[in-house]
């Protein structure tokens, strides 16, 4: 097995529900390291850069200001296939398609307020913790 990290990011509408450590807990329990972790604001530039594969999508504006909508927790998780494993507990994107259990499922309330971010692949992994991170 392969020890890997990811890069998550706790967003503005579950930081406003005070489920932080909830949320941490997930990742805790299922063996994930926090190997970095900040809680921050984002600017306009950075959550424009950070989603910038997005930036044609009809969703580009309304997700830039959620996302700086209030503070987030940006860190880097890191375990056994961190990046699948992350995405596992996180659930579908739509919280009303995540599967029971799942972080969506339990603390998110739509498609654009969905509570956590992760890295969708090795690539992105490594894009998104040196953005935030540096090397
Ligand atoms: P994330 O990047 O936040 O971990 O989420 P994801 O991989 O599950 O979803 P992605 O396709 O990368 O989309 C990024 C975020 O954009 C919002 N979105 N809205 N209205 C829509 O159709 C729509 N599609 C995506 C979501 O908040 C999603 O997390
Ligand atoms: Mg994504």
């Amino acid at each position: 097995m392969a020890i890997e990290r990811t890069l998550s990011i706790i967003k503005p509408d579950a930081v406003a529900k005070n489920v932080i450590g909830q949320i941490e807990s997930r990742f805790e329990n299922a063996g994930l390291k926090i190997a970095e972790m900040q809680l921050k604001q984002l600017s306009k530039e950075e959550a424009e850069g950070f989603y910038a594969e997005h930036k044609e999508r009809p969703f580009f504006a309304d997700l830039v200001s959620f996302m700086i909508s209030g503070p987030v927790v940006v860190q880097v998780l890191e375990g056994e296939n961190a990046i699948l494993a992350n995405r596992d507990l996180m659930g579908a994107t739509n919280p009303k398609e995540a599967a029971a259990g799942t972080i969506r499922a339990d603390f998110a309330e739509s498609i654009d307020a969905n509570a956590v971010h992760g890295s969708d692949s090795a690539a992105s992994a490594a894009r998104e913790i040196a953005y935030f991170f540096g090397k």
